[in-house]
């Protein structure tokens, strides 16, 4: 069935606000994982990850069903060091059982940002936990080694046109790779768990070598200890994304305001929620002095 069909609508009693703050609370308290990164990047990749299978061309995958808490999804390659993020939310899963995984997993990556500074994302909830036979094949996540007409393909079976594709992508200031999920090594740039522009600033302004690594797989380096995928650096290949890579270089709001609204639309996939389940903004723990 098409998603949207199922959406939940009793949803008065429940306070997602009190969701939110349980993962920043974990979040802030855990601070020492991956070299004290903190989770905050690896909840937004879960995020995306259990979006991104979407196919706008038979409403298939993405967030809808919850499905990355399958095997077959969480096993596929493209998904290696997600487990981390599952984890960390298991227990909040406990603690708030009446939140469906598609809504939770979603929910993560908006904390994230948010926490680390990023923009206000507006979220919604209403995603019903669908059955094991609606996980989507294995595969549809982006491969990193491909350039941008690839990108845009990929970007377009998601519903989005290269504004909002660049504007996404600017999400790569968060984390880093690792040789043992994707083969990848190193983070973008100098603060992984400060969400800034500086992805965009780094990719226009540092020198860049294409290096094969010591898993043999090709990517750029500068001499800062940074790194870019070849999708990243078709974004200053192709002159159509290069345009925006240095709109949002200049203008910090403007790639704010544009990343805002492309993830929001990236976690709902098209689904159809009920009129009375309006966007959520959730406040900051700063913001609540918490
Ligand atoms: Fe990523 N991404 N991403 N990504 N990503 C990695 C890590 C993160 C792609 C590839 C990779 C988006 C798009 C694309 C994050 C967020 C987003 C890694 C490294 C790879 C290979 C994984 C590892 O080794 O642990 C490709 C090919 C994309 C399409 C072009 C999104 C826009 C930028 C949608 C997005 O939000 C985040 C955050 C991480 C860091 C995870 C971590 O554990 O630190």
């Amino acid at each position: 069935a098409a998603p949207g069909v199922h959406v939940a609508e009793k949803e008065a009693k429940r306070d997602y606000q009190e969701v939110y703050n349980a993962i920043a609370t974990k979040i802030r308290d855990e601070d020492e994982y991956d070299n004290y990164i903190g989770y905050g990047p690896v909840l937004v990749r879960l995020a995306w990850h259990s979006s991104g299978t979407f196919d706008r061309n038979d409403n298939s995958g993405g967030s809808f069903g919850g499905t990355y808490r399958f095997k077959k999804e969480m096993n596929d390659p493209s998904n290696k060091g997600l487990q981390n993020a599952f984890d960390f939310l298991r227990p909040i899963h406990e603690q708030f059982p009446w939140i469906s995984s598609g809504d939770l997993y979603t929910l993560g990556g908006v904390t994230a940002v948010q926490e680390m500074m990023g923009p206000k994302i507006p979220w919604r909830s209403g995603r019903v936990d669908q059955p094991e036979n609606t996980v989507p094949d294995n595969g549809r996540l982006p491969d990193a080694s491909q350039g941008a007409s690839y990108v845009r393909n990929l970007f377009d079976r998601l519903g989005f046109g290269d504004r909002e594709t660049v504007a996404l992508i600017g999400a790569h200031a968060l984390g880093k790779t690792h040789y043992e999920n994707s083969g990848y090594e190193g983070p973008w740039g100098p603060s992984p768990n400060v969400f800034t522009n500086d992805f965009f600033v780094n990719l226009l302004n540092a020198h860049w070598t294409l290096n094969t690594n010591k898993k043999g797989v090709k990517q750029w380096d500068n001499d800062q200890g940074h790194m870019m995928l070849p999708t990243d650096m078709a974004l200053v290949k192709d002159p159509k994304y290069r345009k925006l890579v240095e709109e949002y270089a200049k203008d910090q709001d403007v790639f704010f305001r544009d990343f805002s609204k492309a993830f929001a639309k990236l976690l709902e996939n098209n689904i159809k929620f009920p009129d009375q389940n309006k966007p959520h903004y959730f406040k900051t723990l700063d913001e609540q002095d918490l």
